[in-house]
C-alpha cells in the first residue's frame, strides 16, 4: 500500500469503556446535494464507569469540513482541539458540558455508500458499521446510547418527505420554497442505528395492532411508479410482526414503523430504529418481476429487519467484535421464521448447503475467524457468513439443548438483564445458561475458536448384547482451535426394513425413543446405545444439529438405503448428496446407475413432496465439490458434474418429460408452497431434459414465451442461456427488450449472462459492462455481474490462462478508488487461492499483487489481499 499509513488493527482484548457518555443528541440537516450543513449539539457528561482521569475526549469524524464549533455556547480556538484524518481531539473538557459543531459534506459524491448520500433522486444513510463518523463529529461506537432529536430542512418540491427515526414532533414550511420535519426518538441508541431519508417517494401505507391492542401505522416507501412491486414486503411485515409475538412475545415499541427501499445500497437492508433503509432487491417484486426465490427471500430480510428491533436495537452490541450478538442471533430467529411460514425441512436443507458452500470455505481460508472474532483492520470485512450463518448454526446448537421451552426463559433473561444497553456474547450465553441452570462453559469454545471441526464416527454392533457402540472422535485443523467442542447430536437408527429402530441410553436419559440427543464433548469418546433389537444403520446429525463436517464410513449401498428410507428428511436429502459425491469426488463411476435408481425412486413416489425432490435431484454445487475435495481438482469436479448431469438427464429420460408435462398441465400462478414447489421439480426437470428430448428447445422456447411469472420466464432463458441452445441469442435479446426498463430484472439478465460456462462468456462481459443497464458505482450490478461470475462461473473464473482473475482483479482496482466496501467483498472471491493447483495460483498471485500495489489502496481490500497472499 502506497501513500498511506500502515493500517491498524484492532483487537477484542483491548475494550476499555467510553470516557464520556452522550446523553442527548440534537441534529439539524440542511440538505443540499453537494454542500449539506449538519449542525450538532451533544450533551456530555463523564462515564461514571471509566477511570475519571481523561483531560482530552476524542470523537470521530473523517470527511468533514468544520465550519464552527463551540463548548457550552463559547466558540473555540485552534489550540482547543485538533483534527486529523480520523476525528476530532477536545484538548481539555469538564465533567459535563455542550459540544456544538456545524460540519459539511458532500452526499452527491459519496459513491461509497456509507455514512449520507444519494440514491437516485433521493438522500439516504448507511451508518452501520462506522458511517455515523462520515456525517458529524460523534463517538462513533455502539456503546454509546443517545436520545436522539432530528431537524430535517429541504427543498420542498424536490424532497416532500423528510424521514428520521422515532415520532414525527413538528412539520412546516420555510421561506424560499423550504420546509422542515422534527423528529424525537425515545428510544437509546447508539448511532450506527440513526437513519434519514428525503425525496419524493411513492407510500404503501397500512397498519398492525399489536397484542396488547396499540395501533402501529405502518409506512413502506418506493420509487415513484413502483407500488404495484411493494404489497408481498408489506405483507411480510405484518407477518413477521405477528410471528415475532405469537412465538417470542416481543410486541413493537414505537408507534410507527417506516420502510424505505434504495437502489443503491452495499449489503441487503439494515435495521435503523423505525426506519428501515432496504436495497431494492429485497422490498420490489411482483409475480411477473421476482422469481418464487425472491418473494421468499424478500420475506425472510423484510422479517429479520424486524426481528432486530428487539435482537439488536433494544439490546444492542457493546463492541463490533460481539456483532454475533445480534446478528448470529437474528438470522435464527429469521430462519425460524421462514421454517413456520414454510417448509422446516425444505428450509433446513437450504440454509445447511450455505453454511457447507460458503462457510466451510470462509473457515477453511485466508479470512477464517471465529463467530466472535479478535482482531479487525476494517469491521466492514466482517459481515461474514461466518459471524451471521455460522454464528446462527451456534444459536440452533443452544435452541436445540434447551428446547424451546428452556431457549424462551433464556430470551426473558437476556431482555431483562439487558433491555436499554449494550451486552456481549458472553452475556448472552450466561442467561441461557442462568436461566436452565446449564453449564455452557465448554460451549463457549464455539465463540472463540475458528475452523470446522470433523466429527469422526465408527460404530460396532453386539447382537448378543443388543448395544451399539458410536465412537466419536472430533478434529479441528484450525491453529485457533485447541479445545473439544460441545457438540449435540440428534440421531436415529435405521433398520433393514426400512423401520426405525427404537434405543435408549442411560448416559443421555433416553429410554427406547426412536430419535434422541446425544452430546459429544470428549476428543474421543464412546456412546453405548441399549436395546437395539437388530442390525442397523445409525443416521447421525439429524436435522445438521451442529455446523461440523460429518465422517462416517457408509457403504454405497447404504447411503442409497438411506436416501430412500432415513425417518429424517434432511438426512435422507444428505444421503443423496454424499452418494453423488461418490462419483463426483471419490470418482467412483459405476455408482452413476445408483444413482438414477435412487433418483427414479424417489421421483415416483407420490408421497414425498416436490420442493424436497427438487433440492434432492440438484447435483451438489462445484463449489461445495471443491470445498470437500481434499486435491481441489477444479477441471475434473467440473467435467464430472457435467458427465454426471448429463447421464441422469439421458437415463430419466422419460421421467423428466413425464414430470414436466404433468406439472405444466397442472401449473396455476399463485405463490403458495405447493406452485412454488411444482414449478421448482418443472423447472429442475426442463433442466435435464435438454440432455435427451427432441422438443427441448421447442418446450423452452413456449414457455419463455408463455411465462405470466418470472419463475418461468428466468428459467426458460437461463436453461437456453446454460444449454447454449440455438435460441440462447434471440431469448437473451427478447428479455431485455422487455425488461430494460427494470433495474432488478435486469441484474438477472446481467447475472445468468456472466456465470455460462462458455469459452466465450469473457468477451459478453466485457460487452455487458459497457451496456447502458450496468453502472459499476451501484453495487447490485457489480454483483450481478462481476460477483456471479467469480462465485458461480467454475469454469471461467478459473480459466487456466489466468484471464478470469484478471477481470476480477482490475474490477477491484476500477471499485477501490469510490466504493472500498463493495471492492473488498469482491476480493474476498480470491480466497480459495491456497488450494489451487501451482499454475492457477501462480496466476492469482499475480493478480493480487497488482492490486495490493496500487496507489491508496483502502485498507478493506488491503485485509482481505494481505490475508489471502500469506
Ligand atoms: N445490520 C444489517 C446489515 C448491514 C451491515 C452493514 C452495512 O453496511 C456496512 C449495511 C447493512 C443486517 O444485518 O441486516
Ligand atoms: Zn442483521
Amino acid at each position: 500500500m502506497k501513500n498511506a499509513s500502515a493500517p491498524v488493527t484492532h483487537y477484542r482484548k483491548d475494550y476499555l469503556p467510553p470516557d464520556f457518555l452522550i446523553e442527548t443528541v440534537k441534529l439539524k440537516f440542511e440538505l443540499d446535494p453537494n454542500a449539506t450543513l449538519v449542525s450538532s449539539e451533544l450533551m456530555l457528561r463523564r462515564n461514571p464507569q471509566s477511570d475519571g482521569l481523561a483531560q482530552k475526549l476524542f470523537l470521530n469524524g473523517e470527511g468533514l469540513t468544520l465550519k464552527a464549533i463551540f463548548i457550552d455556547d463559547e466558540e473555540l480556538t485552534e489550540k482547543d482541539y485538533d483534527i486529523d484524518e480520523s476525528g476530532l481531539t477536545l484538548n481539555r473538557v469538564s465533567d459535563r458540558f455542550v459540544l456544538k459543531t456545524c460540519v459539511e459534506i458532500d452526499p452527491a459524491n459519496n459513491a461509497a455508500l456509507e455514512g449520507l448520500y444519494v440514491s437516485g433522486d433521493k438522500f439516504c444513510t448507511q451508518c452501520e458499521a462506522e458511517g455515523f463518523r462520515k456525517i458529524t463529529f460523534y463517538m462513533d461506537r455502539p456503546d454509546v446510547l443517545a436520545e436522539f432529536f432530528v431537524r430535517i430542512e429541504a427543498d420542498k418540491t424536490q424532497y416532500p418527505l423528510l424521514l428520521s427515526n422515532g415520532n414525527k414532533l413538528d412539520s412546516g414550511d420555510l421561506s424560499e420554497n423550504k420546509h422542515y420535519t422534527e423528529w424525537h426518538d425515545p428510544f437509546l441508541k447508539p448511532c450506527y442505528l440513526f437513519a434519514l431519508v428525503a425525496g419524493d417517494l411513492d407510500l404503501l401505507a397500512d397498519e398492525f395492532v399489536t397484542h396488547s391492542g396499540r395501533k402501529i401505522a405502518l409506512e413502506l416507501y418506493v420509487d415513484k411508479g413502483k407500488l404495484d412491486q411493494s404489497q408481498f414486503a408489506m405483507e411480510s411485515l405484518k407477518n413477521a410482526m405477528a410471528w415475532d409475538e405469537k412465538r417470542y412475545n416481543l410486541e413493537y415499541d414505537l408507534d410507527l414503523y417506516m420502510i424505505v427501499a434504495v437502489g443503491d445500497f452495499n449489503m441487503g437492508a439494515m435495521e435503523n430504529k423505525g426506519l428501515n433503509i432496504f436495497n431494492t432487491k429485497y422490498v420490489l417484486a411482483n409475480p411477473a418481476t421476482g422469481t418464487d426465490q425472491d418473494f421468499e427471500n424478500i420475506e425472510s430480510v423484510i422479517g429479520h429487519e424486524y426481528f432486530h428491533n428487539w435482537t439488536g436495537n433494544r439490546v444492542t452490541c457493546r463492541d463490533w467484535f460481539q456483532l454475533s450478538l445480534k446478528e448470529g442471533l437474528t438470522v435464527f430467529r429469521d430462519q425460524q421464521f421462514t421454517e413456520d411460514m414454510r417448509s422446516k425441512a425444505v428450509k433446513r436443507i437450504d440454509d445447511v448447503k450455505v453454511i457447507r458452500s460458503y462457510q466451510f470455505a470462509e473457515d477453511a481460508g485466508p479470512m477464517a475467524h471465529p463467530i466472535r472474532p479478535d482482531a479487525y483492520i476494517e469491521m466492514n470485512n466482517f459481515y461474514t457468513v461466518t459471524v451471521y450463518n455460522k454464528g446462527a448454526e451456534v444459536i440452533r446448537m443452544l435452541h436445540t439443548l434447551l428446547g424451546e421451552e428452556g431457549f424462551q426463559k433464556g430470551m426473558s433473561l437476556y431482555f431483562k438483564r439487558h433491555d436499554g444497553s449494550a451486552a456481549t456474547c458472553d452475556d448472552f450465553v450466561a442467561a441461557m445458561s442462568d436461566a436452565n441452570q446449564f453449564n455452557l462453559d465448554q460451549f463457549k469454545y464455539w465463540y472463540s475458536q475458528a475452523g470446522t471441526p470433523t466429527l469422526r464416527v465408527d460404530y460396532d454392533y453386539d447382537e448378543s448384547n443388543q448395544c451399539l457402540k458410536l465412537h466419536f472422535s472430533q478434529n479441528n485443523a484450525h491453529e485457533s482451535a485447541s479445545e473439544p467442542y460441545f457438540i449435540p447430536v440428534k440421531l436415529g437408527l435405521v433398520g433393514t426394513k426400512g423401520n426405525q429402530v427404537s434405543f435408549s441410553s442411560a448416559e443421555f436419559g433416553l429410554t427406547n425413543v426412536e430419535e434422541g440427543l446425544i452430546i459429544v464433548t470428549q476428543p474421543n469418546q464412546t456412546v453405548n446405545l441399549e436395546g437395539v433389537s437388530e442390525e442397523v444403520i445409525p443416521s447421525l446429525l439429524r436435522d445438521f444439529t451442529a455446523p461440523v463436517k460429518l465422517d462416517i464410513n457408509y457403504s454405497d449401498q447404504q447411503l442409497a438405503y438411506l436416501f430412500a428410507n432415513d425417518g429424517n428428511t434432511f438426512n435422507r436429502w444428505d444421503a443423496g448428496q454424499r452418494l453423488m459425491q461418490r462419483f463426483l469426488i471419490d470418482e467412483e463411476d459405476s455408482i452413476k446407475e445408483s444413482i438414477a435408481e435412487a433418483f427414479r425412486a424417489l421421483l415416483n413416489d407420490q408421497s414425498i413432496d416436490n420442493a424436497f425432490k427438487a433440492r434432492c435431484v440438484q447435483i451438489p454445487d462445484l463449489k461445495t465439490l471443491f470445498e470437500n475435495d481434499p486435491n481441489g481438482r477444479i477441471d475434473s469436479l467440473i467435467e464430472r458434474r457435467k458427465t454426471l448431469k448429463k447421464f441422469l438427464g439421458i437415463a430419466l429420460e422419460d421421467t423428466w418429460s413425464r414430470l414436466y408435462n404433468q406439472l405444466h398441465r397442472a401449473s396455476d400462478l399463485d405463490l403458495d408452497g405447493v406452485s412454488v414447489a411444482n414449478r421448482a421439480l418443472k423447472n429442475a426437470s426442463l433442466d435435464y431434459m435438454a440432455f435427451s428430448s427432441e422438443q427441448h428447445e421447442a418446450i423452452v422456447i413456449k414457455q419463455f414465451e408463455d411465462a405470466k411469472l418470472m419463475t418461468e420466464e428466468l428459467s426458460a432463458f437461463s436453461i437456453a442461456n446454460h444449454h447454449e441452445l440455438e435460441v440462447a441469442s434471440k431469448i437473451t435479446q427478447a428479455f431485455y427488450d422487455k425488461w430494460h426498463s427494470e433495474p432488478l430484472v435486469m441484474d438477472k439478465w446481467l447475472a445468468i449472462q456472466a456465470s455460462v460456462d462458455s469459452l466465450d462468456t469473457l468477451n459478453r462481459i466485457q460487452t455487458l459492462r459497457h451496456d447502458r443497464v450496468f453502472n459499476i458505482k451501484n453495487p447490485n450490478k457489480v454483483r450481478a455481474l462481476f460477483s456471479t461470475f467469480a462465485a458461480l462461473n467454475f469454469s471461467q473464473f478459473h480459466r487456466i490462462d489466468g484471464a478470469g482473475y484478471r477481470l476480477i482483479a482490475e474490477a477491484i482496482i476500477e471499485i477501490d478508488e469510490f466504493n472500498n466496501q463493495v471492492a473488498a467483498n469482491l476480493a474476498k472471491q480470491f480466497s480459495s487461492a491456497a488450494k489451487l493447483d501451482d499454475a492457477r495460483k501462480m496466476h492469482v498471485q499475480q493478480q493480487l499483487k497488482k492490486v495490493i500495489d496500487k496507489e491508496n489502496l483502502s485498507k478493506d481490500v488491503f485485509e482481505v489481499v494481505s490475508k489471502t497472499l500469506e
